[in-house]
């Protein structure tokens, strides 16, 4: 079909879209499935409390992920919470500042300030190499992030905490079901948490998990999310409640019934926007290592805004209007985000991959919502709103 720049919504067309295309939509499994769970939990009368939906639950991703214990939570956020509270952090943990808001935000929660490293522009990871550099008296972790399911440098981390007597925890909140080196996630560092937030590949509408080969850290993380309960009357620990309840075990377990098949529509959706914009100038899809386990969930471009013709906050407004949601995931880095900002306004200087990486990285729609055909379709979209670049950019008002 011949377009002109007219046919676009931002210059009076219609959408190329009726309806609006998320990233993030929720995969759901087997309809018949989850409810037949849910009617079995409200005939059992047990809605949360550790019930066994959520005991299976912790099973199948002990399985899995290969660690000893899968402790489930009601999400990652709190997740991070009670473990970085389990071992006992505390002064400075050095983490990227290019993920979602929740990795800092649950370290400054309990006081402990987060210090912000830059990472490797090609895995988007934390960069091991800057890590040492921020190292102080005061540091008591690393916490790396598993970024797009994109498992960190986990030998060089760990050689770094060894040698400088730091714990090593990793937020593995996009990468269930990824492996390095052959081997799963979910047994790196002390501990790894996991998100089964509505929008992560397997979901339990909200929820987390914290696996561990540590077995007292496991109990003590199964005592805190219960209020710091031990027994029927007692309580040993600070504690909070972080518990995961039954309805979302039940989502939570449906969906991880279907993970070969959520895997493989994204792969095939992947592999369709790889196929449909190799050849789009300014346009880099980032890259999966194809021998390891991968999720294929976050599809992310990187904008070139000199070869495009136009910059990543232009192409998102033009995707937009089209009803393409892209999302700037992660802008403007956590750094850039209060109270990081204000407490820390110098975080920026040591961190040009990241302000690099947030001005030009954005997310695509994918997960079983989307069809390879509406992803080829949103392609098309693409390539010709960058071939045509600059005319936009112009009539856009942009210089
Ligand atoms: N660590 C990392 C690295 C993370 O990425 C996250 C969460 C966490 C830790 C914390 O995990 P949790 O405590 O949440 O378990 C979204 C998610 O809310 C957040 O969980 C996720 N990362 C982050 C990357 O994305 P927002 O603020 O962008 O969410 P929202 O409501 O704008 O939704 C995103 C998109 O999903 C929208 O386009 C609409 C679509 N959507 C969303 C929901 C909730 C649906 O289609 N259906 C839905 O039910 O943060």
């Amino acid at each position: 079909m011949k377009r002109s720049l007219d046919s676009l919504a931002l210059f009076g067309g219609a959408p190329r879209f009726a309806e609006p295309l998320h990233v993030g939509r929720p995969n759901i499994g087997d309809r018949q499935a989850l409810l037949r769970r849910i009617e079995d939990m409200l005939d059992r009368r047990w809605f949360t409390n550790n019930g066994p939906l959520v005991q299976e639950l912790e099973q199948r991703l002990v399985e899995l992920t290969g660690a000893r214990h899968a402790v489930a939570m009601c999400n990652a956020t709190i997740g991070l919470d009670i473990v970085s509270r389990a071992i006992g952090l505390a002064g400075e943990v050095i983490l990227p500042s290019f993920t979602f808001v929740a990795t800092p935000h649950a370290l400054q929660w309990q006081g402990i300030r987060p210090v912000f490293c830059d990472v490797d522009p090609l895995t988007h990871n934390i960069d091991p190499a800057r890590i040492e550099e921020l190292i102080t008296p005061r540091t008591s972790a690393i916490l790396g992030v598993h970024v797009w399911g994109t498992p960190c440098d986990v030998a060089a981390l760990s050689g770094i905490a060894r040698r400088r007597g730091l714990h090593l925890l990793f937020d593995a909140a996009h990468a269930l079901g990824c492996s390095r080196g052959g081997r799963m996630v979910g047994r790196f560092g002390e501990a790894e948490v996991f998100s089964f937030h509505a929008t992560k590949f397997i979901n339990s509408f909200e929820g987390g998990a914290v696996t561990t080969d540590d077995d007292a850290l496991a109990k003590r993380m199964r005592d805190m999310r219960n209020f710091g309960f031990a027994g029927y009357d007692r309580v040993d620990w600070l504690g909070i409640n972080g518990k995961m309840t039954e309805v979302a075990a039940a989502m939570g377990l449906t969906c991880l019934e279907s993970i070969d098949s959520i895997v493989a529509t994204n792969r095939a959706n992947w592999h369709a926007y790889e196929a449909g914009l190799r050849d789009v100038p300014g346009l880099a899809l980032h890259a999966y290592d194809a021998s390891e386990r991968c999720n294929w969930q976050y599809v992310v471009v990187e904008v070139d805004a000199v070869t495009a013709g136009l910059d990543r906050d232009l192409l998102v407004e033009v995707l937009h209007a089209e009803n393409v949601l892209a999302r700037r995931y992660f802008y403007p880095g956590c750094h850039q985000m209060e109270p990081y900002r204000s407490r820390y306004p110098h975080a920026g200087r040591v961190l040009p991959e990241t302000e690099r990486l947030t001005e030009r990285v954005l997310s695509l729609p994918s997960g079983t919502a989307v069809t390879p055909a509406t992803v080829e379709q949103v392609c098309e979209l693409m390539r010709f709103v960058v071939g045509h670049g600059p005319e936009i950019r112009a009539r856009s008002g942009r210089r």
